[in-house]
């Protein structure tokens, strides 16, 4: 079970057929907001009566209705004086509120609900407003780096930082999806990768992976750990950023980023990738059901998915892609490797993967790419894993589902 998800297909399916919101409701604070606002407008009605010579009682239950929406409205948002965690002063992320919460997290302390609600709202705003394939543009002299699956493994994440710095204009990362299930930190991972995002939006990149979906959080126990460390709203909440994800990124016009990898046709371009509607749940084929699920294999040509969804792609597959689209190189992440990474596809296609000691049990190292423009030559560091306080990967995961581990 470990290194591939065997994902039943028709869970899939299922999965796909349900509407998508996003763009119809405005969030998931609408009841709370909804309940404020009725409550604001019989408030005004009752006062305007009493301006037109109503009884003094009018004035009364309007003055108890605002006082209760008031209570409503913001009772879930109120941050008590109590809390001693990070804090977000009115709109600005900034990187001392950033590594206050990573310092929080590191020490077991949540981040309270109001600002991790900022930091999704301002995420989903940001992330819209992208395009399915971002170009990224790395100036001479200047170096980029590229990181592989985190899957909730929070330590680990925060080590990375330690040994190549911190996010920032100057040292841009991108993460190549899969941030989170399995491991149990995981909404610890995406609301310091959020978080750096919001800080400074060309510090940080955000690449969908298979598990920034819903049917995937709901077993592999993203969406459990959610329910347990935020809310319930928290859920839907990510479920539809998630779909905001860009799926590819572009390096100087010349390296390919993308969580899984390659199609079942060939002749695709860059520009179908960038056309790709991608906000909903991913589908059960098509490019971008593809492009977060696929695998390469060692020989050429194509082959069906050891995953039941997507395909396994060759060289020659590999060679042709990059050779349509005037790329040199594929990075891709989605499979653990012993090293961290594998080169493949006569050096052609590199899959990178950032979670060291994979599910506390696979023994692998981790690894990312840093790759200084102009030339753009990838130079690969590995590292292990750091220990962990003691919660076990898949703790939040269904407890029916685990017992077929
Ligand atoms: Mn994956």
């Amino acid at each position: 079970m470990l290194g591939f998800e065997m994902f039943p297909v028709s869970l899939i399916c299922f999965n796909s057929r349900i509407k998508f919101t996003m763009g119809t409701s405005p969030g998931s604070s609408s009841m709370p907001t909804q309940v404020g606002i009725a409550a604001v407008a019989v408030a005004f009605v009752a006062v305007l009566a009493m301006m037109l010579g109503a009884a003094a009682a009018t004035m009364v239950a309007a003055v108890v209705v605002v006082v209760l929406g008031t209570w409503w409205w913001g009772g879930s948002t109120e941050v008590e004086p109590q809390y001693s965690g990070a804090k977000i002063e009115g709109d600005d992320v900034t990187l001392d509120f950033v590594k206050k919460m990573m310092d929080d997290f590191k020490n077991q302390k949540c981040l309270h609900k109001r600002y991790a609600f900022q930091i999704v709202l301002q995420m989903r705003e940001m992330l819209r407003s992208q395009p399915s394939l971002v170009d990224i543009n790395v100036p001479d002299g200047s170096h980029f780096t590229v990181c592989g699956d985190v899957h909730g493994q929070f330590y680990d994440l925060i080590n990375i930082f330690e040994l190549n710095g911190l996010p920032s204009e100057e040292n841009p990362y991108l993460f190549n999806g899969d941030f989170v299930d399995r491991g149990s930190f995981s909404v610890e991972v995406i609301l310091t990768l959020f978080a750096l995002k919001c800080m400074c939006p060309s510090a940080i990149y955000l690449a969908r992976g298979n598990h920034e979906s819903r049917s995937m959080n709901k077993i592999y126990g993203f969406e459990g750990e959610v329910r347990s460390k935020l809310s319930e709203k928290f859920v839907e909440l990510f479920a539809e950023v998630f779909c905001c994800l860009p799926l590819a990124h572009v390096i100087n016009q010349k390296v390919f980023v993308v969580h899984g990898g390659l199609f079942s046709v060939d002749g695709v371009k860059l520009s179908d990738i960038k056309a790709v509607d991608r906000f909903c749940e991913p589908p059960e084929e098509g490019l971008m059901c593809e492009l977060l699920w696929s695998d390469p294999q060692p020989f050429p040509g194509r082959g069906p998915s050891k995953r039941g969804v997507g395909l396994s792609f060759g060289a020659d597959v590999t060679r042709k892609f990059l050779q349509d689209n005037n790329l040199d190189l594929i990075v891709r992440s989605h499979e653990v490797k012993d090293e961290g990474y594998e080169i493949e596809h006569d050096g052609k296609l590199i899959t990178i993967f950032s979670a060291p000691n994979y599910c506390d049990q696979m023994g692998n190292k981790g690894a990312y790419i840093r790759f200084e423009a102009p030339d753009l030559k990838p130079n690969i560091v590995t590292f292990s894993a750091v220990p962990h306080p003691d919660v076990k990967p898949m703790a939040y995961a269904n407890n029916f589902l685990r017992m077929f581990q």
